[in-house]
């Protein structure tokens, strides 16, 4: 497969301001006929031919105004039609069959339903189109059905017309009056209902809002709407943005390959981020949910209003739409738990991307498969990107810069470029080295040291911008850190300041401290950087105590256990440093435990060690077995110092209605910590804790937490449990994938055998993506079984790449990463997987996807 660069950009020689497409819809065969207008481009070189793209398409009957022509060509999977002059209308007919679909791209069929996915490059497996970004058309959709089958026909835009047949087919016609791009069309037709609401805008216009379901899912619906409602608002409130059509359509579909699709009018949607109520979702669902309703529905203007030029720009839209979901979580929950979720997220999968052999910078310069890069690194560390423009303007300018973005691009292509020269305009920030961040892949590293000269405080900091795969010289960056300076005495600091450090070496001085003060460092996690300095042990429990900054907080105390498992990880840990180290922790643990300041949702965050992915982040190489010894090692240390205390905030934490505000939500997360410290410390007991919990609970966060920490232990009540919770829930689909992942994530000494278990079991299948990913990526997110020392695990996880490769690449391709890691693998384990990589790399007929990310790998 060629190699695409962002280089090679070209515009495209033609302009298509009118597009209308008939459909005749069919679970087995779908034709499409479509009608382009199409123009010369005035921006771009003419050109004789206008190429379409297509993949596994034939053409029926191609048309140029009006006339059947057969002068067309195929040119590879794209059609080739001459067209001599300025302006002609083209035809062309098309048929697919969407139930042969199984890759989920394009037109698909999904429990008897029609739907769609077309990005990134999805359309052209509809129907002949130049499917770029940068083609900007306005649709008019007709489709066409069988009413009994397909009672339900939804396309982008609004519904102008709708009718029906002699024959028991029915027909609607949608007219989208908002240019877009090939990959935003969207087309469902099925037996769904909906849940209906109105939303008000700001300049009083009244905008229709359904949420369409499967019979019966209805009931489950009314969070999404909760959630898209306040993300409207919201919207307006923060960014000003208010929504332009007079319909916002949601459908859910169980056969998804993503979260979520912001298709015009049209989110598609998994039903694992729409479905919810206490009996069947977390709290940790809830909250995704909300925050992905929000997510698609900010991408109206973060997205479609201003799209991308060329998919090279995808986090123009995606980082900062990750950050306007973010900031809106923030708001409607709380500020501080969020900021430490997102930043646990980027630490545990983001990093290791970036310093792994798929690194790439959030704006990359070339793929071969654009599927690969909807990665942690285009989405959330482009998130964090653009988190610090706005740390360095302030909210107030910042919201000037996206407001002269929004007023400059709308109903534009645009590129990254473009944004950070609004944002520079509009700010008034100098973002010349800024750009760096756009192009420069890998985590900086920011050495701190701290001297003391008279009564100035001097902080010495370093960077070092690694190396990664093309890009083995790099630049430094504009680092800005948030920063506070405690004064050991009266515990208080002289109020935050931001520094920016711009150079490899810069020094930083702080005048009128006779006593060394304590640092806290990049506080609020304002840049993605890792931070290496020197520390004492005591600063750090005093941090984790005190300060203010509820990040930093957390941070002190992770810093506090990262350190002490690296120096034992590293074998430079002696048995007094040991002892020394475990009761600083224990002293900060237990401080968490007993701070009746704080609430219950931050104190269940506080609890949780740091991941072992980001344990493993900290060594040049490393045994996952061993890091995974080392971590469960405290904790079950830790459990055992604080039994008595775990049992009582698991006691304090029992009883009382199911109810969803913060306190409620504190209680539950606390339970699920306790039940996890405890089952470390104290199996047995844990084990009867656990299964009264389970069968007390009134929903399911207490449900899946307690099933969570039983699922690990070898014990009569965890069979009985598992048992339970399938005859439970079965028949519901995203219940019964918790029931797989949780299996295949525990620390159960067997959990290998139970995930090969459950490959056999009736209701897994390959075709369905949750499903698949609910097996094998919580699989290989397991710190012990995938790191299995024979191999077993990884030979696991290439079985299932080759075995769904050819059912759904894209999702196949999802699994490389884990094996990827080879080379900062102990060398025995790395021999292992590089042989599971050459194994699939050796497999004929490898999708594009999949061959890339392994060939990348490889390398
Ligand atoms: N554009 C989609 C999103 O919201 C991709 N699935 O991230
Ligand atoms: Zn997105």
């Amino acid at each position: 497969p060629p190699v695409i660069r962002r280089e090679d950009y070209a515009p495209f020689p033609w302009l298509l301001p009118r597009v209308t497409f008939d459909f005749s819809l069919g679970l087995e065969k779908t034709r499409i006929s479509s009608r382009l207008e199409v123009v010369r481009n005035p921006d771009a070189p003419a050109s004789p031919v206008l190429d379409l793209h297509g993949d596994g398409l034939m053409p029926l009957e191609v048309k140029v105004d009006g006339e059947v022509i057969n002068s067309w060509v195929m040119a590879g999977d794209n059609l080739r039609i001459s067209l001599p002059g300025e302006a002609h209308l083209v035809e062309v007919v098309t048929e697919i069959d969407p139930s042969a679909n199984s890759q989920l791209m394009g037109l698909y069929a999904s429990n008897g339903m029609l739907c769609t996915q077309c990005e990134a490059e999805g359309f052209r497996r509809i129907t002949f189109f130049p499917d770029r970004p940068d083609v900007l058309s306005t649709y008019t959709v007709r489709m066409r059905g069988d009413k009994a089958q397909f009672p339900v026909l939804l396309a982008n835009g609004n519904c102008v017309a709708s009718g029906e047949n002699q024959d028991g087919s029915h027909w609607a016609e949608w007219h989208d009056p908002w240019p877009k791009p090939s990959y935003l069309f969207a087309l469902v037709a099925g037996d769904l209902v909906s849940r209906k609401d109105r939303f008000t805008t700001m300049n009083g216009r009244d905008v229709d809002l359904a949420i369409w379901v499967r019979e019966g899912d209805l009931d489950r619906t009314g969070h999404a709407m909760e959630s898209l409602k306040k993300a409207m608002k919201w919207d307006e409130e923060t960014f000003g943005r208010e929504y332009d059509l007079d319909l916002f359509n949601v459908v859910a579909v169980s056969d998804f390959n993503m979260g979520a699709m912001e298709n015009k009018g049209l989110n598609i949607f998994n039903t694992k981020y729409v479905l919810a109520e206490a009996d069947t979702a977390t709290d940790g669902d809830y909250e995704a949910i909300e925050g992905v309703i929000g997510h698609e529905y900010f991408h109206n203007w973060s997205g479609n209003r201003i799209t991308c030029r060329d998919w090279f720009q995808l986090s123009l839209k995606e980082g900062f739409t990750v950050l306007r979901d973010q900031l809106f979580s923030q708001d409607m929950g709380s500020e501080p738990v969020k900021r430490i979720e997102d930043v646990r997220v980027l630490r545990s999968i983001q990093f290791p991307e970036d310093s792994g052999p798929l690194a790439h910078p959030i704006r990359p310069d070339s793929y071969r498969e654009i599927s690969n890069f909807y990665t942690a690194t285009v989405y959330n560390k482009g998130a964090e990107v653009i988190r610090m423009m706005r740390t360095m303007a302030g909210e107030e300018r910042f919201r000037k810069g996206t407001d002269l973005y929004f007023a400059r691009h709308d109903g534009e292509a645009a590129t990254c470029e473009d944004f950070v020269k609004a944002i520079e305009d509009g700010t008034g920030l100098d973002l010349r080295q800024f750009r760096l961040w756009y192009s420069q892949a890998g985590t900086p590293k920011i050495i701190v040291r701290q001297e003391q000269d008279g009564d100035t405080v001097r902080l010495r900091l370093t960077q070092k911008v690694p190396t990664t795969p093309g890009q083995p010289d790099k630049q430094p960056m504009p680092v800005p850190l948030r920063i506070a300076l405690f004064d050991p005495a009266t515990e208080e600091h002289r109020g935050e300041e931001l520094i920016v450090l711009r150079d490899t070496e810069q020094s930083f001085d702080f005048p009128g401290y006779d006593e060394a003060p304590i640092i806290s460092i990049n506080r609020g996690f304002s840049a993605p950087v890792s931070i290496e300095r020197d520390i004492a042990r005591e600063d750090l429990v005093f941090l984790a105590a005190k300060d203010d900054d509820p990040f930093a907080r957390y941070e002190a105390m992770q810093d506090l256990v990262v350190s002490h498992l690296v120096e034992a990880l590293r074998g430079e840990l002696s048995a007094e440093d040991r002892t020394k180290g475990r009761a600083a922790i224990l002293q900060a643990f237990t401080a968490v435990l007993e701070d009746s300041a704080l609430d219950d949702l931050m104190r269940g965050e506080l609890m949780i060690l740091p991941s072992q992915t980001y344990l493993a982040e900290q060594l040049d190489i490393s045994d996952p077995q061993a890091i995974h010894r080392e971590r469960e090692g405290l904790k079950t240390w830790l459990a055992q110092q604080c039994e008595a205390l775990l049992e009582a905030l698991h006691d304090r934490a029992a009883g009382g209605p199911y109810r969803r505000d913060a306190a409620a939500r504190g209680l539950r997360k606390m339970r699920a910590q306790t039940l996890i410290y405890l089952a470390a410390g104290a199996p047995e007991k844990a084990a009867k804790m656990a299964a009264a919990q389970y069968h007390a609970a009134d929903n399911m966060t207490d449900r899946q937490s307690a099933l969570i920490a039983l699922a690990g232990l070898d014990v009569p009540e965890r069979e009985e449990v598992l048992q339970a919770f399938y005859k439970r829930y079965q028949g519901n689909a995203l219940a019964i994938d918790k029931w797989f992942a949780i299996q295949a994530q525990s620390l159960h000494p067997r959990a290998l055998d139970h995930v090969k278990a459950l490959a056999d079991h009736p209701d897994f299948t390959l075709k369905n993506p949750n499903r698949v990913r609910s097996l094998y990526m919580a699989f290989a997110a397991n710190p012990q079984a995938f790191h299995a020392a024979d191999g077993e695990g990884y030979r696991m996880i290439a079985d299932c790449i080759l075995a769904l490769d050819p059912i759904n690449p894209q999702t196949a391709a999802r699994f490389v990463p884990p094996l990827g890691r080879w080379r900062r693998t102990e060398p025995e384990r790395a021999a292992l997987m590089r042989a599971e990589l050459e194994r699939i790399a050796a497999a004929p007929q490898l999708s594009r996807d999949t061959f890339e990310q392994v060939s990348r790998s490889l390398g």
